[in-house]
């Protein structure tokens, strides 16, 4: 290495992040908004995230490499249980902890009990309160925190909101400040630490999230069984995608087909246009909806809808 190269790679600073929080706060919201661009799953509903994902924000002083996690929760059946897996996971070995919380929502003792579980790691923690767009009385933001901050003792406070914009410099500066000094891990391009064909996934997913109420969304998989790219097979003018949407009832798969197939239509439209924006090809996209019963409660059903852990 050269003496100028060397003196980049120490000014510069690099490191993960993780997110963590209730389901629901806006965690994969805040990530989309750091990095100015949608890479993240985001719904009204809670426990949109699954796995645990690694996004990177590069600007020309650091590299921060920000993980999001499903959100903390008592599971109730096998994919919470991974979920959860997944979360505590992504708390090992980082740089710091980001926990994220909601404005002018009381926490509760079980947020209690993650802050201390937290604060128990020995790890920074920067405290993001989140959605102070919703807040009605400014006083509200420190009535409502309650202990979390003298239990988190947080290195950084942010109030926070990613829907309007509110604090994100804010942000960015104060969780640079918590990154070591080192050279970048990611190609500074990279924006996500995953593969197209997973992306797709968290597409139609998200898509069903929005568009599907009550259990239906918590019961859906998608797992795309084909995934043919230009970039593979140059004679192909289009992306072509065929993927399952796996639901765990019969009802469900009634729901989620809809009338005449109004809502299948409606998933694949929003789908297959997200995907053009974000792939950058014109999209061939084909659906199936398959029934497997309870597939959320069985080990080995989950593995064969891709819930494995690496
Ligand atoms: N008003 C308001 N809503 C927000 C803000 N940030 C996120 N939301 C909304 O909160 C909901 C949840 O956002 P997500 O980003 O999916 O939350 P999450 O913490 O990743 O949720 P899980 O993945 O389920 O744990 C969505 O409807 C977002 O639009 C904000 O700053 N203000
Ligand atoms: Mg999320």
């Amino acid at each position: 290495m050269t003496e100028n190269k060397k003196n980049e790679a120490s000014s510069r600073r690099s490191g993960f992040i993780t997110l963590v929080g209730r389901p629901n706060v806006g965690k994969s919201s805040i990530i989309n908004a750091l990095l100015r661009e949608k890479v993240a799953a985001v719904s009204s509903k809670p426990q949109t995230t699954r796995r645990s994902v690694r996004c990177i924000l590069s600007t020309d002083e650091y590299q921060m490499v920000i993980v999001d996690t499903p959100g903390l929760h008592e599971p109730r059946h096998e994919l919470g249980e991974f979920m959860m897996r997944e979360a505590e996971s992504a708390m090992e070995r980082v740089d710091a902890i980001c926990f994220v919380t909601e404005a002018g929502k009381r926490m509760g003792a079980e947020e209690d009990e993650i802050a201390r579980r937290i604060a128990r790691l020995g790890i920074p923690v920067a405290l993001i309160v989140n959605k102070v767009d919703r807040l009605r009385d400014k006083e509200d933001f420190w009535r409502y925190l309650g202990d979390i901050t003298d239990i988190l003792k947080p290195a950084a406070l942010v109030p926070l909101s990613a829907k309007e914009g509110i604090n994100l410099d804010v942000l960015r500066h104060e969780l640079s400040r918590l990154l070591p000094e080192g050279d970048f891990i990611y190609p500074e391009d990279v924006l996500m630490d995953t593969t197209e064909r997973f992306l797709a996934e968290e597409i139609i997913r998200e898509k069903i999230f929005e568009l599907t109420e009550q259990e239906v969304p918590h019961s859906v998989a998608v797992v795309v069984e084909e995934f043919k790219s230009p970039d593979e097979y140059p004679e192909l003018k289009r992306m072509e995608i065929r993927a399952n949407i796996i639901v765990e009832r019969a009802g469900q798969k009634g729901i989620v087909i809809g009338e005449r197939g109004a809502k299948l239509k409606s998933i694949g439209t929003d789908s297959r246009l997200e995907m053009e924006r974000r792939f950058g090809y014109p999209i061939f996209l084909q659906l199936w909806v398959k029934v497997k019963p309870g597939w959320r409660k069985s080990k080995l059903e989950m593995e064969r809808v891709g819930y494995t852990r690496g």
